[in-house]
């Protein structure tokens, strides 16, 4: 007997087909009616979810209308909008698609730190603007990036991807904050594990590529923006609400950092009355970490094999995020 699925996201065809053969596929998106009969029904009936919606909270309301739900299949490494506590107590099964987005996801993040670094979209905004008028002086300059020290909070696969860019293609002094040491990391490019407020108080650039859980949201406070230099540029790859965005606003506004570069909000997307809206010194990007059209397509393909190893083969693959389910 097929198995019901819900895809509540657009994946490539090929992909979407590969469910479609599997299971019993009912397509939800941001358009279907929560309240209707059919998106109760589906939900009644559902023994899988697949999908990437940072907007839609996994958690004990969400299962109460799942109860034949078995297995869980995001297309993304983070899964902070899963509660991993309801998915336990609901007996539900959850993958994740790491790996496959790892160099993508580093591509970005250096992408943004060079840009902000070196002010790239403002100095073409001001081209398109008729500005360009006379030789760039030194109120654009931006700041060199190579043999400069960077420090990452968080030492994952993206971070370490980011090292070996930032080590071998920049001559870049890595520093790292992480609950673990990585011998890796240190051996092969040198790099130095030191406390929170070491991190930020010696890094020109600061990288958070960590993931958000309880004990790292709001990491990054006034306090902690602080203690950075002045001329130091902050990067965040990973989550919005690892940083305290009010703070971080305050801090450019007043420049206690020199600027950053944001991929992640606290609400995404971005509300248009945001103050960083108005702000020189911030570079803004709208969460296209892992946006290639590679990236993503491997990320469904992952998503898809992980939802039929899963719930099809009962062999959940190795992203699996909560094996103590069972
Ligand atoms: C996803 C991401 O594309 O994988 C993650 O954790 O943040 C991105 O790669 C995004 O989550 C999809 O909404």
């Amino acid at each position: 007997m097929k198995k019901n699925v819900i895809l509540f996201s657009q994946i490539p065809q090929d992909q979407q087909a590969r469910l479609a053969q599997t299971f019993n596929l009912t397509m939800l998106n941001r358009q279907s009616d929560p309240n209707s009969d059919a998106f109760k029904q589906a939900l009644a009936n559902a023994d899988g979810i697949i999908g990437a919606s940072m907007s839609m909270r996994i958690d004990d309301d969400f299962l109460a209308q799942t109860p034949k739900l078995r297995a869980a299949s995001t297309i993304s490494v983070g899964f902070d909008n899963y509660d991993l506590a309801a998915l336990k107590k609901h007996g539900v099964r959850l993958m994740n698609t790491p790996t496959v987005l790892t160099e993508g996801t580093a591509d970005l993040i250096f992408t943004l730190l060079m840009a902000t670094a070196r002010r790239t979209v403002e100095l073409s905004n001001l081209i398109h603007a008729g500005k360009w008028t006379k030789g760039i002086t030194p109120e654009h300059f931006g700041i060199d990036i190579h043999g400069k020290t960077i420090g990452f909070l968080g030492m994952g696969r993206i971070a370490k991807a980011l090292v070996k860019r930032a080590h071998c293609g920049f001559d870049m002094n890595v520093l790292y904050y992480n609950r673990s040491a990585h011998s890796d990391v240190e051996q092969k490019y040198n790099a130095k594990r030191l406390e929170l407020d070491d991190v930020l108080q010696q890094a020109d650039f600061v990288v958070v590529i960590l993931p958000l859980t309880a004990e790292t949201t709001h990491l990054i406070t006034q306090q902690k923006l602080a203690l950075m230099k002045p001329s130091a540029i902050l990067i965040n790859g990973a989550r919005g609400k690892v940083i305290d965005q009010q703070a971080l606003t305050q801090a450019l506004q007043n420049n206690v950092i020199r600027a950053a570069g944001l991929d992640v909000f606290e609400v995404e997307p971005l509300p248009m009355d945001s103050p960083l809206l108005k702000l020189d010194n911030v570079l803004l990007s709208p969460h296209v970490g892992s946006a290639t059209v590679e990236t993503r397509y491997a990320m469904a393909k992952c998503a898809v094999d992980n939802m039929i190893a899963a719930l099809q083969d009962d062999k959940p693959t190795e992203n699996w995020v909560n094996p103590e389910v069972g």
